[in-house]
């Protein structure tokens, strides 16, 4: 079993049955530009907190596993060099070489569930990337989504993946995705994929009905909430879609592959939307701790 360090806030409110959010820190150190990636950072926190709930960002701190970031271990993996990018593989890494570590959906839900915590807040999961039938480019995060006993709210899954595949993979794993008073999965910078969600959702203690009963049952996959945008953040399909084109054929001319093609294409897209696709990215992070803090409480009473 991996040791986790629980902070003293999140461990109090596991114990006493107080409604919890798992954050991630990839978005932070390799998702976002600095230093509104630190603002963001704690701006999910407050969200969390307003909407009820103990926010417990998770990272590795000097080979450390963290559940719940104080402010200057959120500051260490917002603004130094070197932080590695943890999905599973990657955790023993840092672990061992006493490493600076931002944790990926999937490393995030390694780590919340050793500290005892079951739901998580993000802005977009990793999936199936585009052209994988040749790269065989597969996120992690629906691995360890298939495993792992949680909640994870999301605004679906990124317009640089390959959408339709990600569901499949989706399904094949017995993940199902509630869509948030949408029939339609997200696609993070719009609301409307034409693909549909498992299931519609439209309140929180649906979506506690549902895990408590998927948990119940025994079955060990997790559970997706895809949460639109939302409104007036949405960024235009056509803009987008030129965007990743030119993205991900730069990522090609550069030879860039693995656990790198992600942040570079989101670093492309940015730059090539002029700051929008941040902008947008920001306004549903916020919406989805938001969502995440209200699913917490409805789970915890
Ligand atoms: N979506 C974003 N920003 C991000 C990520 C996803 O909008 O920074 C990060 C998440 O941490 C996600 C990870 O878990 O990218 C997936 O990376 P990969 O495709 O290498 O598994
Ligand atoms: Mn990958």
């Amino acid at each position: 079993m991996i040791e986790v360090r629980v902070s003293d806030e999140v461990r109090a409110a596991i114990e006493s049955g107080r409604p919890v959010v798992g954050l991630e820190s990839t978005l932070i150190s390799h998702g976002l530009p600095r230093p509104r990636n630190l603002e963001v950072a704690h701006r999910l926190e407050a969200v969390v907190r307003d909407g009820g709930a103990v926010p417990a960002t998770v990272g590795i701190i000097a080979g450390q596993p963290v559940v719940g970031l104080d402010a200057g271990e959120l500051r260490a993996l917002a603004m130094t060099d070197g932080v590695r990018k943890c999905s599973r593989r990657d955790i023993a890494l840092a672990v061992a070489r006493r490493e600076y570590g931002a944790t990926t959906v999937a490393g995030t839900l390694v780590l919340l569930a050793a500290g005892g915590v079951r739901i998580l807040a993000t802005g977009g999961i990793g999936g199936v990337h585009r052209g994988a039938e040749q790269t065989f480019d597969i996120s992690a995060d629906l691995v360890e989504l298939a495993r792992t006993q949680a909640i994870v709210v999301c605004a679906g899954a990124k317009a640089i993946l390959d959408l339709p595949r990600t569901l499949e993979i989706l399904e094949t794993a017995g993940v199902p995705i509630l869509g948030w008073r949408t029939d339609e999965l997200p696609t993070f910078y719009a609301s409307n994929s034409g693909l549909p969600v498992t299931a519609r959702v439209e309140s929180a203690q649906d979506v506690a009905a549902v895990a408590r009963a998927a948990w119940d049952l025994g079955t060990s996959a997790g559970l997706l909430v895809g949460v639109p945008p939302p409104p007036g953040t949405t960024l235009e399909t056509e803009a987008v879609e030129r965007a990743v084109a030119d993205a991900l054929a730069g990522a090609e001319r550069r030879g860039i592959s693995g656990a790198a093609v992600t942040p570079f294409l989101l670093g492309a897209i940015a730059e090539a939307t002029g700051g929008e696709s941040v902008a947008a990215n920001l306004a549903l992070l916020e919406n989805n701790a938001q969502v995440a803090a209200e699913i917490a409480v409805a789970l915890a009473s």
